[in-house]
């Protein structure tokens, strides 16, 4: 079998996913126009020709205003149900999905609107496709703290009416100068009420910021991680706690996190023993799903098809499912 079909192939999670980041150009301009909205570009070839990043920033600034074409129920439902049709067609057997509510709650879209729209896609791919998926909503780090608690007590009313999908909480956006100990709080809060509990932490920040979330926020995962290496105690410290990481190839590519993938260090982590998985954090501005980020790291880091299943089967057991779910793909 050819290396793409092996890796479609393999039962997997995506744990490391940012539905905004999944709204391609095309769906873009076409929730424009149903909501009257003015987009800067004249059109998707424009729009997606504005896709070079030169650092996180560069790329967030397009990202916030794509998403502010996402206004209504509908949108939410068809910006996610296109997501799962994607992921499902790369082998994707459960997805963990984060949402940055306070960028659209800010523009004025209800809470609820945002929570029923991804709701209706996720528990009608559930009933069809057998395709099990939860939310992590995320903070935004370059907003205060006190906005995040608000945006947490704003979310609690909805969680029993979306308690089969809605499972933890993340932090998101800008890292660099907002780091892990700005959330203690409503990390704390959010621990308190049973949430599992996630970061970003080690993409553009320092190793620091890595051991920070593990040891002040107490989250269950790191999303990125990858500046752990510098800090070779840690590296060990996560190697020895099997602390998952969900580390995002391409997405570490387009921001010149990494100059190329050749010079990626997810093979080394991964022969080192760490519980690497690998995501797509935000497919449509990274030019690739799950599955082509598994294909170019097999291409540029030389992976074997063993660790290749590797990396697929730490992505289920990384994962929040419960451990018979796990057991299924496992
Ligand atoms: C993100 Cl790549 C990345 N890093 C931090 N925050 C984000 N939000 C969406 N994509
Ligand atoms: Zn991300």
């Amino acid at each position: 079998t050819s290396l793409a079909g092996f890796i479609r192939g393999l039962p997997k999670a995506e744990l490391h996913l940012h539905i905004e980041g999944t709204l391609e150009p095309e769906l873009i301009f076409a929730l424009a126009r149903r909501n009257g909205i003015a987009l800067p570009y004249a059109s998707v070839d424009t729009l997606r020709a504005a896709y070079r990043f030169k650092d996180l920033q560069s790329f967030l600034d397009l990202y916030y205003a794509g998403a502010s074409v996402l206004v209504t129920e509908d949108d939410f439902e068809a910006m996610t149900q296109a997501y799962l049709e994607r992921a499902q067609a790369d082998g994707v057997m459960h997805a963990e999905i984060m949402f940055d509510p306070q960028t659209h709650t800010a523009r004025g879209v209800a809470m609820e609107t945002i929570f029923a729209g991804m709701a209706r896609a996720m528990r009608r791919m559930r009933e069809s496709a057998g395709l099990s998926s939860r939310l992590l909503l995320s903070f935004l780090r370059h907003l205060t703290e006190q906005e995040a608690m608000q945006t947490l007590e704003q979310a609690l009313p909805l969680r029993e009416r979306y308690d089969d999908l809605w499972v933890g909480i993340g932090l998101d956006s800008s890292e660099r100068g907002n780091p892990p100990e700005k959330f203690v709080r409503v990390f704390e809060r959010a621990r308190g009420l049973g949430f599992r509990l996630v970061a970003h932490a080690g993409e553009e920040g320092p190793a620091s910021y890595v051991r920070n979330a593990l040891d002040m926020l107490h989250v269950e995962r790191i999303d990125h991680g990858v500046a752990s290496e510098q800090d070779p105690a840690l590296m060990q410290r996560l190697v020895r706690a099997q602390i998952p990481l969900t580390v995002c190839p391409l997405s570490n590519l387009k921001l010149c996190v990494f100059p190329d993938l050749a010079q990626h260090n997810l093979a080394r982590m991964l022969r080192l023993g760490a519980m690497v998985t690998v995501n797509s954090d935000d497919p449509a501005y990274f030019g690739g799903y799950v599955g082509d980020n598994y294909l170019a790291c097999a291409h540029a880091l030389g992976l074997t098809r063993a660790e290749l299943a590797g990396l697929a089967r730490n992505s289920i057991a990384a994962s929040f499912l419960d451990d018979k779910d796990k057991q299924r793909w496992l």
